[in-house]
């Protein structure tokens, strides 16, 4: 069968990408059965050939009108398909959408009728938030990392930025790598509008956000730097639980040691 990817070299590194963090988090334990899922924004490899794809399903409507998604292309992981395939076959376990011009529907156009992500909506709302900041964010991530997950159990660590410096004080490169923090999402429906909606308010502010019991949303430049911040956010959290494992409190780096790193790193 022809693959879209056929036509362009530079949309199958791209897809490579995908597959290769989609790799990533089934290896650590974060994407059990279909956890998780990743968007891309791929508009950028759009030629005249592909913007002439015909439609493969009917229109779907998205759920709600986001108006810089206007003639966008997005490629997504499938609903209900597993991460570990998504990592060996890509184009089987997801599919490329062309968002329709009414911004409220989109069609699948390749390479198979594969339905995107649960998640559809809240990537898609973040998309069109990080189009509207023209800052070139491109991808979207959601996943299940363990220890993170563990830490949104606890009542206090829900208060605003109170995981955050907690995460920062473990490891000197989580507070330069991931200056924005962890946002925090109280728990809310998985799939919902309202859902969605919270975690776009947050990402006004933050890179990645905790979902209260359930896992983290992420969006990055690319989807490898999305994955990295979620990655470096839960070395922290691992840290942290080992310290607890070995049965004592962690010291945590000290205010000052954190207020020499912003500076270092003009964070
Ligand atoms: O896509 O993780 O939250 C499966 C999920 C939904
Ligand atoms: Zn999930």
């Amino acid at each position: 069968m022809k693959s879209i990817l056929d036509f362009r070299p530079d949309l199958a590194t791209k897809i490579d990408e995908v597959a290769e963090v989609a790799g990533y988090l089934w290896q650590k334990g974060w994407a059990e059965r279909n956890g998780g899922n990743i968007t891309i924004n791929i508009t950028e490899f759009v030629d005249r050939e592909i913007a002439a794809m015909p439609a493969l399903s009917p229109a779907y409507p998205i759920g709600s009108v986001l108006p810089n998604l206007k003639g966008q292309y997005f490629f997504c992981k499938g609903t209900n398909r597993r991460m570990r395939d998504l990592a060996r076959r890509p184009m089987e376990n997801g599919s490329v959408i062309r968002i329709l011009d009414d911004c409220a529907h989109y069609v699948i156009i390749a390479d198979a009728p594969v339905k995107p992500t649960s998640e559809l909506a809240s990537h898609l709302a973040l998309h069109n938030r990080m189009i509207g900041e023209g800052k070139g964010y491109k991808a979207a991530l959601h996943t299940h990392p363990i220890e993170l997950v563990a830490m949104t159990h606890k009542r206090e660590y829900l208060e605003k930025d109170v995981l955050t410096r907690l995460l920062w004080s473990m490891i000197p490169e989580t507070r330069a790598f991931c200056p924005k923090g962890l946002g925090i999402v109280p728990y809310k429906m998985p799939s919902s509008v309202e859902l969605a909606d919270a975690t776009v308010a947050l990402m006004s502010e933050y890179d990645v956000v905790a979902w209260e019991k359930h896992g983290v949303c992420a969006v990055g430049p690319d989807i490898m730097e999305a994955f990295d911040q979620v990655d470096v956010l839960n070395k922290s959290a691992q840290i942290y639980i080992s310290s607890r494992n070995m049965g004592f409190e962690p010291e945590g780096m000290s205010e000052e040691q954190m207020n020499e790193l912003k500076e270092a790193f003009n964070l």
